[in-house]
This record gives structure tokens, sequence and C-alpha cells, in this order.
């Protein structure tokens, strides 16, 4: 099991830690980093169906890791996302540094641990071709956490570039609905808000 089989969760808190201190340099690994004005111009232009250069929760479908932020980008309230809101977040993610952060979170299926799926963290494409897939098993109590490959990530042991992502979830025994993965409408944020001590919840449904 990836991550938590042998690190378990205690490591979290320093990995964490040590994390934080992965800036990109000239003897660090290169950290991609987003352009917050061609993304949201990019978002826009994906989801925004009716043409008011906003996107609603119902135009957000089209771009499932707005759905799952949908409150938290909205800032003013007005229950649409706009370009300016959504440059605003992308570029709070760099305002320290670009970083690597490690993503947990659980995933439930009728409430219930999915042990044994795997998770892939797909980028969206309005934000470009650089940030990578994470990939994780799910653990017994339905802990993941997806990370990309190795050979990105030089000497950090796992861990994401700030992201918006789409999350697709299989099972090698179970029957996953198509809106969990070939149509996914799961999405996830990674940002240096993430809190790995309050992993956020990947809620599925059987039905
Ligand atoms: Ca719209
Ligand atoms: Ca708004």
């Amino acid at each position: 099991m990836r991550v938590f089989g042998k690190l378990g969760l205690p490591a979290w808190t320093s990995a964490f830690a040590l994390c934080l201190g992965c800036q990109a340099g000239p003897t660090q690994i290169s950290i991609p980093t987003v352009n917050p004005g061609t993304a949201a111009a990019g978002a826009i232009e994906l989801a925004d169906k009716d043409g008011d250069e906003a996107i609603s929760k119902e135009e957000a479908v089209a771009t499932p890791s707005l759905l799952a932020v949908f409150e938290k980008y909205d800032a003013n309230t007005d229950g649409r996302i706009d370009a300016a809101e959504i440059e605003g977040q992308i570029a709070s993610w760099y305002a320290k540094a670009p970083m690597v952060f490690p993503v947990r979170c659980l995933v439930k299926m009728d409430g219930r641990p999915l042990m044994g799926a795997k998770v892939v963290f797909e980028p969206e494409p309005f934000l470009g071709v650089d940030l990578g897939e994470g990939v994780s098993d799910v653990g017994a109590a339905g802990d993941c956490g997806p990370s990309l490959l190795p050979e990105r990530l030089g000497k950090i042991p796992y861990g994401m570039f700030c992201g918006l992502y789409r999350a697709k979830i299989t099972h090698p025994s179970r029957q996953i609905p198509a809106k969990y993965n070939e149509h996914t409408e799961l999405g996830f944020e990674v940002s240096p808000s993430l809190n790995p001590n309050d992993p956020p919840v990947l809620s599925l449904s059987s039905k």
C-alpha cells in the first residue's frame, strides 16, 4: 500500500514541515507554476455555457475541481465564479513561493472506507500541461495520499504541485459509477490551505 502502509499517519506532520522547505532553487527540483490569468480565461471558456463570463454551480460540472471548491472561490458570494475570483485563488498558491504539498484525503463509498481503490488526480485542462498526475491506493481507513511520480520530486518523498485536479476513482473488484471516473464529478484543490490533519473526504455513492 502506497504512502500510508509504509509511513503511517504520524509521518504526515513531519513530511508537511519538510516539504514546506522544498522551494524551487538551483539545486532543487523544478516546480511548475500556473499563470493565473491564462488559467482563469481557460476555465471560463470551458465551463461558461450561457455567456455571462462566469461559472454557475450548474456550469461547474464541466470543471469538477471548481465544483469542489465553489463556495471558497466565490469570494463575493454571488453564486458564480468569475475570472477575477479564479485568478485571485491561483495567485494565492504562490504567495510565499511555489512549493510541493503532501496531499491527504479520505475516500468513502456509501459512508464506508473504499479500501483497495485507486485514485488518480488529473490536472484540469485549463491549467496547462506541466503539473502532472497524482496517484494513490486507498488504505483500510479510506486514507489516500496522491503523489507525483518520484522522478518529478527528486528527494522529496511524496507530494503534488498546487493545482486544481479532477479525481478519478476505480476499484479492481467493485463497480464504481462512471461519475467518479470516466465522467467524474469529483475534484480537489491542492493549495497551501490544505491541512493534512483535517483531510477532505471524497464521498461516493454506489447508486
Ligand atoms: Ca455562465
Ligand atoms: Ca462570485
